[in-house]
């Protein structure tokens, strides 16, 4: 059935709506970072570019990496932008833009999509500069009210679990991320689970002018446990995208790793004073794994 042109939106030129790229764009190896400044940060390290696009915080470079396609592309902060790049993304894939129908399933499409972001600690033995591979995400933002995510046992049992810990009205939810990208990429890392929130200050804690509804917000994510026949289960760090690619991945059929560069300890209060520093060293590290 083909997808109406409400659904499926594309520019004159043929490209996705916010992305502004052609299916020719997309590599089947795709890095994605926060900063759109971070792009040309990543691309630097390739042997050639062939093509540079950018619309609102969608920075796109395209290029070879020791003679390997990649594809590098921004996607601003918060899981509504997960939402536009994943779908959009797959759409590039596995959605002929001129029939406007899916591929069949036999025929689908699978992207290795590799984010590399910078993260809080909420743990005191994972310092500042650690790298640090997601196993688990658990999401406290709201992109999976709106779609059928499955999830395991485990993964029931600790988002239930957070949601009491936080009392929270609503039940967020878990998602483990690609074990062969977490092995291939991750080697010498750090293995955590990753708590996505849905911003910065309040959700992750941080006071400024406005108070908590929970002054213990903090304390609550590091001193969270789950416990079952697969180990103890704890909160390592936060950001604000992991969950929404490691679920929207998972419902699309990619294969989706996030790997953190730990700029922030909250346990110490400590904020790096080279965070750039920390973040190339992630990049380079992700690159040379490719
Ligand atoms: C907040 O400063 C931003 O940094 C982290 C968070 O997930 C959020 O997007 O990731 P990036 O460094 O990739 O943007
Ligand atoms: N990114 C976040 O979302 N939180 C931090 O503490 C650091 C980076």
């Amino acid at each position: 059935m083909a997808i109406p042109e409400s659904e499926l939106i594309l520019n004159k030129d043929g490209s996705i709506y916010h992305l502004n790229l052609i299916p020719d764009h997309i590599s089947d190896t795709i890095i994605t970072v926060g900063d759109p400044e971070r792009v040309a940060t990543v691309s630097q390290h390739f042997d050639s570019i062939e093509t540079k696009i950018h619309k609102r915080e969608f920075v796109t470079h395209v290029g070879y990496y020791h003679g390997k396609r990649v594809t590098v592309i921004s996607s601003g902060m918060g899981t509504d932008n997960i939402d536009i790049l994943l779908n959009e993304l797959d759409a590039l894939v596995n959605v002929d833009l001129f029939t406007r129908e899916a591929r069949p399933l036999e025929e689908r499409i699978s992207l290795r999509i590799i984010r590399v972001g910078t993260s809080g600690s909420l743990q005191p033995d994972i310092p500042v500069g650690s790298l640090l591979v997601s196993e688990h995400a658990v999401g406290l933002d709201s992109l999976m009210q709106f779609y059928p995510l499955v999830e395991t046992g485990l993964e029931v049992d600790v988002a239930r679990g957070v949601q009491e810990s936080l009392q929270l009205e609503y039940r967020p939810y878990c998602v483990r991320g690609s074990d062969l990208l977490r092995e291939q990429l991750g080697a010498g890392m750090v293995v955590g689970n990753t708590l996505t929130c849905p911003g910065f200050y309040g959700p992750q804690g941080r006071v400024l002018r406005l108070d908590l509804r929970m002054p213990d917000l903090i304390e609550k994510f590091q001193q969270f446990r789950h416990h079952s026949a697969e180990g103890e289960f704890r909160l390592t760090n936060f950001e604000m995208e992991t969950a929404g690619y490691y679920a929207l991945g998972r419902m699309l059929g990619h294969d989706v790793v996030s790997l953190n560069a730990i700029v922030a300890n909250r346990a110490t209060g400590e904020f790096a004073t080279n965070s750039e520093a920390i973040i190339n060293d992630l990049i380079a590290t992700t690159l040379s794994r490719l």
